[in-house]
């Protein structure tokens, strides 16, 4: 089985780039290290800050941030990083040439009940040099990532990868390698199955109202078959079970604060997602507009997500055309 760096290499993966994500491995280690004592080194429970967003912040996700900072301003390739869990963008290497941007433990409300969780990290590059320091030098579409990915630390931590030239999973040894378990994953095109939380029906607009009623109606409705559905709350894992044998996760705009487009974030978890599951074949869009086609106003953007096999994504967009 193949290292994750020496395939990465002989996939003509940037030398630089290969290192970047080494580095970044680093940290997921460390990460994939404390999540396995839980309770033993105390990591449950939260702290008593709030993030930027106004939400709890768990004290796993303050220990993942502070490692992958350390870790990653560090490096003399990375210029910046941006995080879910920091107000502003910490900038390393003024000559660096990568930026960073990560989610560093999605899905942390699972952290108490020991379900997966996962980091999600993006990278883009500078655009000019010389440009001084600044958060607009991460305020570029997802199409500009020249590399995305997540750790899940499930039962196994598996990473899955793309630098632009589909997608391939890693599984953390004993070793502590990552080792290439699958290549070039593809989405099937269609699917049964569909993952959404549907307590906030009610918020939803009456578009993802009705293309959710004739999922549900099964093989007596319009849509002809029966559904399946699946919410572990932890996009990571959502997104590893689409990759893994297809599917829809849709996290939409709902009308709870209309200010937002949706919960999730553009940055951190919408662009890297969307980019693993177009690589791999699928469709990720807001259901009105491709999400990598997004230019960003703010790094804490929010964005409304649908994603998954190719043909459902596309009849959701489709409800989205036809309700007024
Ligand atoms: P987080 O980054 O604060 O963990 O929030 C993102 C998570 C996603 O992983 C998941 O899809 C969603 O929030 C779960 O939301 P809900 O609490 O509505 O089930
Ligand atoms: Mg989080």
């Amino acid at each position: 089985m193949q290292l994750l760096s020496a395939y990465l290499k002989n996939h003509d993966t940037d030398n630089e780039l290969v290192e970047l994500i080494d580095i970044l491995m680093v940290a997921c280690k460390e990460i994939a290290l404390q999540l396995r004592e839980g309770a033993l080194a105390g990591i449950h429970g939260t702290t008593s800050d709030t993030n930027v967003q106004g939400e709890t912040q768990k004290k796993l996700d303050v220990i993942s941030n502070d490692i992958l900072k350390e870790v990653l301003l560090d490096n003399r390739l990375v210029r910046g990083v941006a995080s879910e869990e920091e107000d502003e963008p910490v900038f390393g290497n003024p000559e660096g040439r990568f930026l960073v941007t990560f989610d560093p433990l999605d899905g942390s409300s699972n952290i108490d009940v020991n379900v997966s969780v996962g980091t999600i990290f993006s990278i883009l590059e500078v655009p000019e040099t010389g440009t001084p320091d600044s958060v607009d030098l991460f305020l570029q579409p997802g199409r500009k990532q020249v590399a995305a990915g997540y750790v899940l630390y499930g039962p196994s931590a598996v990473l899955a990868l793309t630098t632009g030239h589909g997608v391939n999973m890693f599984t953390l040894a004993h070793t502590g390698d990552f080792l290439l378990t699958r290549e070039q994953v593809s989405v099937p095109e269609t699917t049964k199955e569909f993952a959404i939380n549907m307590s906030n029906q009610r918020h939803w607009e009456p578009a993802m109202r009705n293309y959710v009623d004739d999922l549900l109606a099964g093989a007596e409705g319009p849509r002809g078959k029966n559904y399946n559905m699946r919410w572990i709350a932890s996009m990571v894992a959502e997104v590893h079970r689409v990759l893994t044998r297809g599917g829809i996760f849709t996290y939409p705009w709902d009308s709870r604060d209309p200010k937002k487009p949706g919960k999730l974030r553009l940055m951190y978890e919408g662009n890297p997602m969307s980019m693993l599951i177009e690589q791999a074949g699928g469709l990720s869009t807001t259901c009105y507009q491709n999400i990598m086609d997004i230019q960003p106003a703010h790094i804490h953007q929010r964005v409304a997500v649908a994603l998954g096999s190719r043909e459902e994504v596309e009849t959701a967009m489709q409800y989205h055309q036809d309700t007024p």
